[in-house]
């Protein structure tokens, strides 16, 4: 087990960060790449954990797929060039990888199986296997197919139209990529928007897709065309250095090229709402995936409620949330949040535990988490839990530490963001 004694008690951050690139991004360009047809380019992928599962999961379909840091290139050949794995496909960490991957498997002609590590085998897959079933994908597993390992025998698809019981843009996006190769048409209606980048990656590789208010729709039997994918840094890894810049007096941090897609930037929304000091300057470019600089400097925050159609635009945020919350004046209410309970690990209990250790007024409520704030945090063990958010947030917490903090599981960064603790103390 990884155990790191973090840096505390510091008095201000200052300098300029280019985070890796987006996640979200990187795993579904991989994806697209190896099912459509020529060479596809990605710059500035991120080589973190969960992407390169995706990439090893692509390569055993017998994908090509050149990755060397950031660049990626892959030489692809339609969803017929993909053929029977000679192993069981191994996502890691990665509940992207596993639920899109369902989508694309449900509709090829051969038997896979897929496992990751002890997280994922907690994590439900029935969001993804009873929609895909709907569409008449063969899909099993533990528990009646609840749980990893799952095994998918490639069926003949039809479309079907699906109202998401969660807001969840893994299980819209499984089922969309189910949809481009099934009879007819699929059509997706989501309780509250989610993030679009498979919708956005559609057009990009000459598909077609359509939304209509809360609907999202796509044909049947479309054939995807190579792309080059220019992928921008990943706002979820930039939130932590947005708050450490919010919490931390005398701070001012640039953040350079941040994606800005709207359905990911509540983590800004919330930061103005509690009287942070953010600039952002767009850039100009007309890029699918919008992105630009922020520029952060200390202030007085306030708390705030966080709720209802903002929770999926900054669902990944909630444990740094949590963490801005304690350093704010007043009370911080998170609700509508439940879906925490179903990520690398029950995020509103790690959060809570973690926190409180450290000296935080923080309790859990059924979907979400209340903070009182401003508190002066002291010091402690605590743990990442493997969950690579609750190990940077706390890192950034111990910042704000009187006395010392150990992290144990330190190393559960590397999932997202490999190069953090260089990055935030070249801040010091
Ligand atoms: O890939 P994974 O493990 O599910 O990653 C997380 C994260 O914190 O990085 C969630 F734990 O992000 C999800 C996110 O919460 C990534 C994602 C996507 O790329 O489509 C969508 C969200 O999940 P969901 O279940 O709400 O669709």
């Amino acid at each position: 087990m990884s155990v790191k004694r973090l840096i505390t008690s510091t008095t201000k951050l200052k300098g300029e960060i280019t985070v890796p690139g987006d996640k979200s991004i990187s795993h579904r360009a991989v994806m697209f790449g190896s099912i459509a047809d020529g060479i596809t380019h990605v710059q500035n992928f991120l080589p973190g954990e969960d992407c390169l599962s995706s990439i090893s999961c692509f390569r055993s379909l017998g994908a090509e797929i050149n990755q060397n840091g950031s660049e990626v290139i892959i030489v692809g050949k339609g969803l017929g060039g993909l053929k029977k794995p000679e192993k069981t496909l191994y996502v890691g960490n990665s509940g992207t990888t596993i639920r899109l991957m369902l989508g694309i498997l449900s509709g090829l002609p051969f038997e896979s199986s897929l496992e990751g590590d002890e997280s994922i085998a907690k994590r439900p897959m029935t969001r993804v296997t009873i929609p895909l079933s709907e569409m008449g994908a063969d899909i099993s597993g533990r528990n009646k197919g609840e749980f990893t390992p799952l095994t998918v025998k490639g069926q003949k698809l039809k479309g079907i139209t699906y109202e998401l019981p969660v807001a969840s843009a893994q299980v819209k996006s499984a089922i969309l990529l189910a949809g481009m190769q099934a009879e007819g048409t699929t059509t997706v209606v989501e309780p509250v928007k989610t993030r679009d980048h498979t919708e956005r990656m559609i057009i990009q590789f000459g598909g077609s897709i359509e939304r209509t208010g809360d609907k999202v729709v796509v044909n049947g039997g479309q054939n995807l065309v190579a792309a080059n994918i220019v992928v921008p840094g990943d706002i979820s890894s930039a939130a932590f250095f947005l708050a450490a810049g919010a919490i931390i007096p005398e701070s001012e941090i640039l953040l350079k090229n941040v994606g800005l897609n709207p359905t990911r930037t509540g983590i800004i929304d919330v930061l103005k709402a509690m009287g942070a000091d953010i600039t952002i300057e767009p850039y100009e470019n007309g890029a699918s995936e919008p992105a630009g600089d922020i520029r952060v400097t200390y202030s007085e925050l306030q708390g705030t409620t966080v709720e209802g159609e903002l929770i999926p635009r900054l669902i990944d945020e909630i444990p740094v949330i949590a963490l801005l919350a304690t350093q704010a004046n007043g009370r911080t209410i998170i609700k509508d949040a439940a879906e925490l309970k179903v990520k690398e690990t029950n995020r509103i209990d790690t959060v809570v535990n973690e926190l409180s250790k450290l000296g935080a007024k923080i309790e859990a409520t059924e979907d979400g988490m209340i903070i009182d704030g401003k508190t002066n945090l002291k010091g402690g063990t605590v743990s990442a839990h493997g969950d690579h958010r609750i190990g940077m947030m706390l890192s950034i917490a111990a910042l704000l530490c009187s006395d010392d903090v150990t992290l144990e599981q330190s190393d559960s960064v590397s999932v997202s963001y490999p190069g953090f603790f260089g990055d935030l103390y070249s801040l010091i």
